[in-house]
C-alpha cells in the first residue's frame, strides 16, 4: 500500500495558493553528525513510505548526497556515510562532489541525477532499486550545466530530461531545455523550452531559471515546479514558481506563473548559508494534493502545500 502523502490544510484566513508546513523545517543542518547543511534535496514514494537522496554539505563543506528513509515524508532517517556508487553503464566516472539530487521513478527503477562535478559542474545519473546500490552511469552532458530534472515515463519512446545549461561559476544566466536519449547515456535532440522574463514582466525570473521537481501528469500538462532568480544589489535571490508543459512535446510551454508561488519570507529561507533562497527539488502529489520539498537558504529542507487543480487554476489564470 502507498502511503498517504504528508499534507496540511491551508491555514485559516490565507489566501496563497500554496502555503508553508507549519512545522518547518522538517530537516535541520545538523539533522546528521558530520552535517553543515542539509537542502536541495529529493524525496519519492518508496515501499510503504518514502525514500530520498538528500544533499547534505558537511563541515569541511564537501558537497554530498545521502539516501533516507521515512515512513510519514517528514520524519527523515538520513544515513550518515554519503551514497557509494558502483558501476552502471560505463566505467566510474570521476565525480569531485555531487550536490542538488533530483529522484524519478521510471518503469522499474528510481533514477538519480544530480549536479556532478567533472571538470566543473554537469549532469551525474545513477539508478537504484533499494535505495542502498547505486549505479552510476554515463554524464548526461559536457560540463557546465545543472538542474538535470528527469520525466517520469518516456515520451515518445525516449528518456526526457529538462536542464540548465550554465558556466563553472554562480551563474549569471540560465534558461530550461529538454533533451532526449534511447538509452540513458547518449543525450541529444536539445530543445530550448523556457527563458527568462524581461524584468518589467516578471522580476523574480529575470536572471535564471532552472527546473525542480520531477514533472508531475496531470490532465493538463506536465506541472513543473521550477526556480526562478533576480540579482538584487544583495545578490541572487531565489523563488518558486510552476509552468505546465505539453504533455506530448514539453519542449511548449502552455503556461507559467507570471507571479511567483513562494518566495523567501521566513527566517529559516532569509538567514541561513545563503540567504534568500527557496529551491524546489522534489513534489509529491496523490492526484488532487501536492507537497514540495524544497532548500532552504541552502541550509535547512523546509516543505509547502497545495491543491493540484488550485495550482492549474492560477497557473492558467496569472500565466505570462
Ligand atoms: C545554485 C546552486 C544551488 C544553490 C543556489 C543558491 O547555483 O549552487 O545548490 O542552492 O545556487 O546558492
Amino acid at each position: 500500500m502507498r502511503a498517504t502523502i504528508p499534507f496540511e490544510d491551508r491555514p485559516a484566513g490565507s489566501g496563497d495558493v500554496m502555503w508553508r508546513y507549519s512545522e518547518n523545517p522538517v530537516i535541520g543542518r545538523y539533522h546528521i553528525p558530520t552535517s553543515n547543511s542539509i537542502f536541495n534535496s529529493a524525496v519519492v514514494p518508496f515501499e510503504d513510505g518514502f525514500a530520498g537522496v538528500f544533499r547534505c554539505d558537511n563541515k569541511a563543506v564537501q558537497m554530498n548526497i545521502f539516501a533516507g528513509f521515512s515512513k510519514d515524508g517528514i520524519s527523515w532517517e538520513i544515513n550518515h556515510d554519503p551514497i557509494e556508487m558502483v558501476a552502471g553503464n560505463t566505467g566510474m566516472i570521476e565525480s569531485a562532489y555531487k550536490y542538488d539530487p533530483r529522484v524519478t521513478f521510471i518503469e522499474d527503477r528510481y533514477w538519480v541525477t544530480w549536479c556532478n562535478g567533472y571538470h566543473g559542474p554537469t549532469i551525474g545519473i545513477a539508478y537504484t532499486f533499494d535505495f542502498k546500490t547505486f549505479y552510476q552511469c554515463e554524464n548526461a552532458f559536457l560540463p557546465f550545466n545543472r538542474n538535470g530534472v528527469l520525466f517520469p515515463e518516456k515520451i515518445n519512446g525516449k528518456y526526457a530530461m529538462l536542464s540548465r545549461p550554465s558556466d563553472n561559476g554562480h551563474t549569471p544566466f540560465g534558461d530550461i531545455w529538454i533533451s532526449y536519449s534511447p538509452d540513458m547515456k547518449y543525450w541529444g535532440e536539445h530543445r530550448c523550452v523556457m527563458k527568462v522574463t524581461p524584468f518589467e514582466q516578471s522580476a523574480w525570473q529575470c536572471t535564471k531559471i532552472g527546473a525542480g521537481s520531477v514533472p508531475i501528469r496531470t490532465e493538463e500538462g506536465w506541472l513543473e515546479f521550477y526556480h526562478g532568480v533576480i540579482n538584487t544589489c544583495n545578490g541572487f535571490r531565489y523563488s518558486m514558481g510552476a509552468v505546465l508543459l505539453d504533455l506530448e512535446d514539453p519542449s511548449k510551454v502552455l503556461y507559467r506563473t507570471q507571479p511567483y508561488l513562494l518566495a523567501p519570507a521566513e527566517i529559516y529561507e532569509l538567514a541561513g548559508d545563503v540567504p534568500n533562497v527557496v529551491f524546489p527539488c522534489a513534489a509529491l502529489s496523490d492526484g488532487e494534493r501536492i507537497a514540495v520539498y524544497y532548500g532552504a537558504a541552502d541550509t535547512v529542507v523546509g516543505m509547502a502545500f497545495g491543491y493540484q487543480q488550485e495550482i492549474i487554476d492560477f497557473i492558467k489564470a496569472n500565466s505570462i
